[in-house]
C-alpha cells in the first residue's frame, strides 16, 4: 500500500513529508495504522547524527498509539481492530531476559530493530524501489507501519490514543526509572534533572512512592511551573549557582544532598552532578538520558566508594506486553497523568514544528494526530 510518512532523509535536516510504499505483514507481523504518536527527544537525538545507531533514510516515531488493521500469518494474539502500543523493546516472552525479573531488555528482536530492519532482516518501508529503514522497531511518524507482534502491547480500547501513546515511551520510562529501577522508598529525597515529558514522569513516580521532597533541575524555568503541578516541591536553577558549586549547594541545601537522583536530559557533564550530589552512603542516581556517540561518564572511584550507585534504565525496566497495559488501566483510572503533558498536537505536515518546539523548550510533549 501507499501512505504518508515523515521520512528523515539525512541527519539535521528537517523532516519530509513523503508518499511511501509500505509491504504487507510477514510471518509474526502486524500492519498498524498510526493514530496518534508523541514526539520525543530521543527522535531529535537520533535526528541530530549523534546516535551510533542511526541507519538513514528513516521514518522515525516510537511514541504510538495504533490500531491493528492486518494480520500476518502465524499471528496468535491479536485482532483486526485491536489497540495496540509499538514496543522498543519486545517481550517474546520465552529468552534469557523475559524469563529473568531483574530485566526487561528481551534480546530475541534486538539486533534488527536497533539498526532499522524487521527481524528477517529486510524492510516494509520504500520509495521509487529504494528502502527506508525503520526506527526503533516502531516507525510511528507514517500513516502505517509494520510491527512483529512480540513488540506490541495490546491495551485497553476505551483508552484515547492521543494521550496513551506518551505511555509507549516517555510516561513509562520517568515512573518505572522510579519505581522499578531505583526503587525509591516513601520519605525519600529524589532530585531530577531536566524537567521535559521524562523528568515530570519521574516526578510523578516520586510521588507514587511517597518521596518527601520533590527537587526538580532544570535550566529553563518555565518548566517550573509543570513540575509544581506534578507535585515537585523544590526548585534549583544550576544557572543560578555559581560554576564548580552545584554538588555543594545540594548537599548544603538538602541535608547532604538527595537519596535518588535521575538524569533526564543527555548530558554527560549533569550525568556526574546528578551522582555526585547525593547522599554519601546511599545516594542512588539513575541514567536515563542518552548520549552521543564517543562521550563517555565519568567520576573519581571515592564517589562510589562511599556507598553510591550509578545505575541506568531503559523503558523504566518495564516488560511491554504484560506490564504496559497495566499503565494504561491506571491513566484510565486517574493514577497517571497524561494529559496535560501534551501540550501540543499538530498534523503530520507540522512534524518539524514539534522539534521546533522541543528545541526551544515551549513543549513538552507534541503529539502528532493523523
Ligand atoms: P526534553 O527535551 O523534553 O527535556 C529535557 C529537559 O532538560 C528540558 O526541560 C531542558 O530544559 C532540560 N535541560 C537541558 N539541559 C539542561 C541542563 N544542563 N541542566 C538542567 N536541565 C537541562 O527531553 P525528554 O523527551 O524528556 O528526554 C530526556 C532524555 O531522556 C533524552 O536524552 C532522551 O533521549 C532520553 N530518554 C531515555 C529513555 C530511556 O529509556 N533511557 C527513554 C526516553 C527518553
Ligand atoms: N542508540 C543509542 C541508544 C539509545 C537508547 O539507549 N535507547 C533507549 C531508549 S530511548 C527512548 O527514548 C533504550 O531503550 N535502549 C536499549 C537498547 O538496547 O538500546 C546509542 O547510544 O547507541
Ligand atoms: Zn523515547
Ligand atoms: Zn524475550
Amino acid at each position: 500500500m501507499k501512505c504518508k510518512a515523515a521520512v528523515a532523509w539525512e541527519p539535521k535536516k528537517p523532516l519530509v513529508i513523503e508518499e511511501v510504499e509500505v509491504m504487507g505483514p510477514k510471518e509474526g507481523e502486524v500492519l498498524l495504522k498510526v493514530i496518534a504518536s508523541g514526539v520525543c527527544h530521543t527522535d531529535a537525538f537520533t535526528l541530530s547524527g549523534d546516535d551510533p545507531e542511526g541507519s538513514f533514510p528513516c521514518i522515525l516515531g516510537h511514541e504510538g498509539g495504533c490500531e491493528v488493521v492486518e494480520l500476518g500469518p502465524g499471528v496468535k494474539n491479536l485482532e483486526v481492530g485491536d489497540h495496540v502500543i509499538p514496543l522498543y523493546i519486545a517481550e517474546c516472552g520465552d529468552c534469557e531476559y523475559c524469563n529473568s525479573t531483574k530485566s526487561n531488555l528481551c534480546q530475541t528482536i534486538a539486533p534488527t530493530i536497533w539498526t532499522g530492519y524487521m527481524p528477517d532482516g529486510t524492510r516494509r518501508f520504500s520509495q521509487g524501489g529504494k528502502d527506508i529503514f525503520h526506527y526503533m522497531g516502531c516507525s510511528t511518524f507514517s500513516e502505517y507501519t509494520v510491527v512483529p507482534e512480540i513488540a506490541l502491547a495490546k491495551i485497553n480500547k476505551a483508552a484515547p490514543l492521543d494521550k496513551a501513546c506518551l505511555l509507549g515511551c516517555g510516561v513509562t520510562t520517568g515512573i518505572g526509572a522510579v519505581l522499578n529501577t531505583a526503587k525509591v522508598e516513601a520519605g525519600s529525597t529524589v532530585a531530577v534533572f531536566g524537567l521535559g515529558g521524562i523528568g515530570l514522569s519521574c516526578i510523578q513516580g516520586a510521588v507514587m512512592a511517597g518521596a518527601k521532597r520533590i527537587i526538580g533541575i532544570d535550566i529553563n524555568p518555565d518548566k517550573f511551573e509543570f513540575a509544581k503541578q506534578l507535585g515537585c516541591t523544590d526548585f534549583v536553577n544550576p544557572k543560578d549557582i555559581p560554576e564548580g558549586g552545584f554538588v555543594e549547594y545540594m548537599q548544603d541545601t538538602f541535608d547532604g544532598g538527595p537519596d535518588y537522583s535521575f538524569e533526564c536530559i543527555g548530558n554527560v557533564h549533569v550525568m556526574r552532578d546528578a551522582l555526585e550530589c547525593t547522599h554519601m552512603g546511599w545516594g542512588k542516581s539513575v541514567v536515563i538520558g542518552v548520549a552521543g556517540a564517543g562521550q563517555v561518564i565519568q567520576t573519581r572511584p571515592f564517589n562510589l566508594v562511599v556507598g553510591r550507585t550509578w545505575m541506568g534504565t531503559a523503558f523504566g525496566g518495564v516488560k511491554g506486553r504484560t506490564e504496559l497495559p497495566g499503565y494504561v488501566d491506571r491513566y484510565m483510572a486517574g493514577e497517571i497523568e497524561l494529559d496535560s503533558l501534551v501540550t501540543h498536537k499538530m498534523p503530520l505536515e507540522d512534524i518539524n514544528r514539534a522539534f521546533d518546539l522541543m528545541h526551544s523548550g515551549e513543549s513538552i510533549r507534541s503529539v502528532i494526530e493523523f
